[in-house]
């Protein structure tokens, strides 16, 4: 019997063909539902690998039912919906995509930012129902990008590459991480400072921190109060770093200017969230890392991983 690889969702033919060569490969193939919980632990059962996505929960429950389990290939740099204690405990090796997404996310926080700044969305919104009447010399207006400071949460490889794209738009570059970059400090001229004095200073503030037991809920009311009201606030990297009520709050009373958002603390996300209802809120449906090339980049990795795990050779990207 060939061992078991189950897909959590629809990968690309071209990716998963190779496998199916070799492997018996099952895959969810609602491109519109998620995988139900009950069948992906019947699936899991008898299966030697697992392929997931950011939204799949993979508790220890799941883990401890695929008896088989020895990967869990995670269609993301970011594993918090992965069990990682779990697996460790039952000997799963898990891996991620890494490095072939950071110069995407990057491009899509900057659009983001712009976008969130110039009010690019409520713009055309504005225009496409006809509201655009008269050209008002103070209508549309937002804040200025070049030349502002930026403050980035999170200095990994996502964090660099933004702050070398600020560079570009001649802003100063704060950032706030576990680590000093002191490379990065001499070569680009980044300034490090601590969470609260980056949050004073910062026009814009980009959270680009993994979301863990230390990260959840590190930007609340109080980290907001110490913002700028002229600031913006972007998130690309999970919901969950932010408070939203405190957001809502922040946002409503004019705290701060306004936040562009492509993850939340629930996705999809709700259409009663309240920040929804906001016109100084930009969102979008977690897209990162979603230009076609990239994403084609991140499934080859998953795709090599499995079978690197399956064949008993060392995969590349092991997490922790
Ligand atoms: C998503 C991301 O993974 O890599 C991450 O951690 O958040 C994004 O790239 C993407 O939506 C695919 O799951």
């Amino acid at each position: 019997m060939k061992p078991k690889i189950y897909i959590t969702r629809k990968m690309d033919e071209r990716i998963v063909a190779p496998l199916q060569e070799k492997f018996d490969v099952r895959m969810w193939e609602s491109e519109s539902e998620p995988v139900p919980r009950d069948v992906l632990l019947k699936e899991v059962a008898d299966a030697e690998a697992l392929w997931t996505v950011i939204s799949d929960q993979v508790d220890h429950e799941i883990i401890e039912a695929g008896k088989k389990l020895k990967i869990i290939a995670n269609m993301a740099v970011g594993y918090n919906n992965i069990d990682i204690a779990a697996a460790k405990e039952h000997d799963v090796v898990v891996t991620n995509t890494p490095d072939v997404l950071t110069e995407t996310t990057a491009d899509l926080t900057f659009a983001l930012l712009l976008s969130t700044a110039r009010q690019l969305t409520f713009a055309e919104s504005e225009l496409r129902k006809g509201n655009w009447t008269s050209w008002s010399p103070m209508g549309y207006t937002g804040m200025d990008v070049g030349g502002a400071t930026i403050g980035i949460i999170g200095m990994g490889r996502i964090g660099e590459a933004v702050a070398r794209r600020a560079k570009g738009f001649n802003m100063d570059v704060l950032y706030h991480n576990r680590n000093r970059k002191h490379e990065a400090e001499a070569a680009h001229g980044f300034e490090y400072r601590e969470l609260d004095a980056l949050l004073k200073e910062a026009d814009f503030v980009v959270l680009l921190t993994p979301y863990t037991k230390e990260t959840a809920g590190l930007i609340g009311s109080r980290e907001l109060a110490l913002m700028k009201k002229t600031a913006v606030l972007i998130n690309v990297s999970r919901g969950g770093i932010v408070d939203e009520a405190a957001l809502y709050t922040a946002l409503k009373e004019n705290t701060i200017w306004a936040a562009g958002l492509d993850v939340f603390e629930t996705e999809p996300v709700p259409l009663e969230n309240p920040l929804l209802s906001l016109p100084n809120v930009t969102v979008l449906p977690h897209i990162g890392s979603a230009s076609i090339k990239t994403r084609l980049a991140m499934m080859e990795l998953n795709a090599q991983a499995i079978m690197d795990v399956l064949e008993e050779r060392a995969p590349k990207n092991q997490v922790e």
